[in-house]
């Protein structure tokens, strides 16, 4: 059945492809470091795009504090970190370094933890903000204003790609929600992490990278599976798979 879900992820799978794709593929090298780094994003920002993309494809983690427009949650600290209210903000706290600006943040993400330049198609050039522009336009407006929330006492974790329409829709609510998470990046490494979890194009027993977070996340739920949202303020436990359950979820939970 065509639901109103399947319609926003047509029109999430829409905004991956005006991205072309970046945000899918993941570095086998960066090692996370000790603290993850903090990025003040907005998720429908057609900058801060950029930077989950280049996230995704260092294969970093990341806490990300959601800064919409109109929310108040993570200004003061924003304000305090940065001197100002500008996303995307990053704060590392294993370098104490603070970067702002879409271009100025990926640099230094990719000195820092590849030593390389990054690519050309992550830089704030005018063809990719039009590009990251259209995929803001194409999910109308998700993911830029702050909704009525209640506080969580813990920050969520998410486990997700950049590119993964199913993702999007969870990460555009916790940003409205003004929820902070850890993001935790899924990024492919090998053609055998490629298509949805339920038709991989890849025959045969799915093998992830030995030692890569797929990995464990493997042996730990039986799955590979994004998105995948962990939420120890809930008395359950278990974290949540389905895109559509965890929306549910969080509404109950954190919409006021
Ligand atoms: N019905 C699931 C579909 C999830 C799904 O297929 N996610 C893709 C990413 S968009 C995935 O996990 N692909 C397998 C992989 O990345 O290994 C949902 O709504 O969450």
């Amino acid at each position: 059945m065509f639901n109103s879900h399947n319609f926003d992820v047509l029109g999430s799978t829409l905004a991956s492809t005006l991205r072309r794709w970046r945000g899918t593929m993941g570095s086998r090298k960066t090692a996370q470091p000790d603290k993850a780094p903090e990025l003040f994003d907005r998720e429908g920002c057609a900058h801060c795009r950029l930077v989950r993309e280049a996230l995704t494809e260092l294969n970093l983690d990341a806490m990300i504090y959601p800064v919409p427009q109109g929310g108040v949650r993570h200004r003061q600290r924003l304000q305090e970190l940065s001197g100002g209210g500008a996303v995307p903000f990053l704060y590392d706290p294993n370098t104490e370094e603070k970067v702002t600006g879409a271009q100025d943040i990926v640099t230094y993400l990719f000195r820092q933890y590849r030593a390389k330049e990054p690519p050309a198609a992550l830089r704030e050039s005018f063809i990719n903000l039009t590009g990251s522009r259209l995929a803001t336009m194409v999910r109308r407006g998700k993911g830029l204003k702050a909704a009525p929330s209640n506080t969580p006492k813990k920050p969520l974790a998410l486990y997700s790609f950049e590119s993964s329409p199913y993702s999007r829709l969870v990460r555009e609510r916790l940003c409205e929600l003004e929820i902070p998470y850890l993001l935790i990046n899924l990024s492919k490494q090998q053609l055998a992490d490629m298509g949805p979890a339920v038709r991989r194009l890849h025959f045969g027993e799915y093998k992830p990278l030995p030692g890569s977070k797929r990995d464990a996340f493997l042996k730990e739920h039986g799955r590979v599976q994004a998105p995948f949202l962990v939420d120890p303020n809930r008395s359950e436990g278990a974290g949540l798979f389905e895109s559509a359950e965890i929306l549910k979820y969080l509404n109950a939970a954190y919409a006021a």
